[in-house]
């Protein structure tokens, strides 16, 4: 028999200072013990150990000279979490936060992640403490190229096919596949996220923040209830924040908030349009990285320093970052009436603020089932890369569309308690575990 404490205490003693990593795990195990000490198999293959210990681990010094002739040296990761069910697959992160704890708790979640989307993906992340912001083209180019040199030992299309995540985009992707062409001589579309005339896939970048919306339209109607109308508060300005705005306008929902590293925007006239998001990109890629001219040129208010959790909302998405949604955040948004969270980035509420919202019986959708429609698509990406051809727009939103209602329906399955609720995150955490652990289970050790 598995003990949470016992088991918690002993995963801590063995990944001291990992607070994210064990944040993460515990999460998970929470809602699994149950299912675990009731399938003697699980125990007998040590499946909780295995699981939580990365495949393994490549820590690599990334060397780049700087528009000043500097040299500059950061630390590179790619952390093979489990590929019991697929070839290796996650994100890379370019962030200053980022640390070995970090990228632990993203391809254990990643793993989890995968496994709902019903594809044959394996749970990998990896990244740099390299902070792009301020950053020159050739500044990036050079560390991306560095990055690559090293990280191309470790990769391969049949064996670990990284993307982007936080601070790696469309430019980063594009010099990170080059530097791969140019060492492998290959195209295989090691990467996902590729521009569209060099084997990515249509929707890649909307896929995200489409997914999330989607996901949150099937929990809306599991609850007799309709999108259309809702107001929402979004964080975040990037990519995924951009989809999910686009998609909620689309459905009849109005988005009146988006967030930077400066503050927040209310816009009650709704963020969700073409200009409006144009010009958040160009705020975001003239490497500003802040959102307050939006305030002046569109005629709204700017927050300073605060986050978007205080604006009453039927809707809240937090996707930017970990942990950007605390237990006091959660108090003042259920004090204000909001009736649905959906978790867009990873883990994006602390463990107490998640637990809040269950224990208030709000309708809760954590990342690991809400997101995963970036990654899903990258497996689509990988899929035509695979068969050589490009499907349509609507063909990929489609499959993206089918695939969200089925992960939805995976956690209404595993996740709905005795009065009725659905605890989306028992769900979700059980639904992920199952089968990657039958499927090691299956295969011995
Ligand atoms: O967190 C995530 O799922 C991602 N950053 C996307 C990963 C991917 O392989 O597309």
């Amino acid at each position: 028999m598995y003990k949470l404490d016992s088991f918690m205490a002993e995963l801590e003693r063995k990944n001291p200072a990992q607070p994210e990593f064990i944040q993460a795990t515990r999460e998970v195990i929470e809602s699994v013990i149950d299912v675990v000490n009731e399938n003697p198999v699980y125990e007998k293959n040590k499946i909780l150990e295995r699981m939580t210990e990365p495949d393994r681990v490549f820590s690599f010094r990334v060397e780049w000279e700087d528009d000043l002739g500097s040299l500059q040296v950061n630390r590179g990761y790619r952390v093979q979490f489990n590929n019991a069910i697929g070839p290796y697959k996650g994100g890379l992160r370019f962030h200053s936060s980022v640390t070995l704890g970090t990228l632990k708790f993203l391809g254990f979640e990643q793993t989890l992640k995968n496994s709902l989307t019903t594809l044959p993906m394996g749970g990998a992340k990896g990244g740099s403490d390299f902070n792009p912001r301020g950053k020159s083209d050739s500044e990036i180019l050079r560390f991306c190229r560095s990055f690559m040199t090293e990280l191309q030992k470790y990769i391969g299309p049949d064996t670990d096919v990284p993307a982007g995540d936080i601070g790696v985009g469309a430019r980063e992707i594009g010099f990170l596949y080059g530097q791969y062409k140019k060492i492998r001589d290959e195209n295989t579309g090691v990467l996902t996220g590729k521009g569209i005339n060099f084997g990515g896939s249509l929707v890649r970048p909307e896929a995200t923040g489409f997914g999330t919306m989607y996901f949150a339209d099937e929990m809306l109607k599991a609850h007799g209830d309709t999108i259309v109308g809702k107001t929402i508060a979004l964080s975040g300005f990037g990519n995924v924040a951009w989809g999910a705005a686009v998609k909620a306008t689309q459905l009849g929902a109005k988005v009146v908030t988006i967030s930077g590293p400066d503050g927040y925007i209310y816009d009650a006239d709704g963020v969700g349009t073409e200009e409006k998001w144009a010009f958040m990109n160009y705020l975001r890629t003239s490497n500003n990285d802040v959102v307050e001219p939006y305030a002046k040129k569109f005629g709204a208010t700017f927050v300073a320093g605060k986050k978007p959790w205080e604006v009453a909302v039927d809707m809240a998405f937090p996707c930017a970052i970990q942990n950007e949604l605390s237990l006091e955040d959660a108090k003042t948004l259920v004090s204000n009436g909001v009736r649905y969270v959906v978790e867009t980035s990873n883990m994006g509420c602390e463990a107490e603020a998640a637990t809040y919202f269950i224990e208030k019986k709000i309708p809760f959708g954590p990342g690991k089932a809400a997101n995963a429609g970036g990654v899903a698509v990258s497996g689509l990406e990988m899929s035509q890369n695979a068969m050589h051809l490009a499907w349509s727009a609507q063909e990929v939103d489609e499959k993206l569309h089918a695939i969200m209602v089925k992960i939805h329906e995976a956690c209404v399955l595993e996740g709905k308690d005795e009065d009725g609720y659905i605890n989306y995150v028992k769900g979700a955490n059980i639904a992920g575990f199952k089968k990657v652990a039958d499927a090691m289970v299956m295969m011995g050790y």
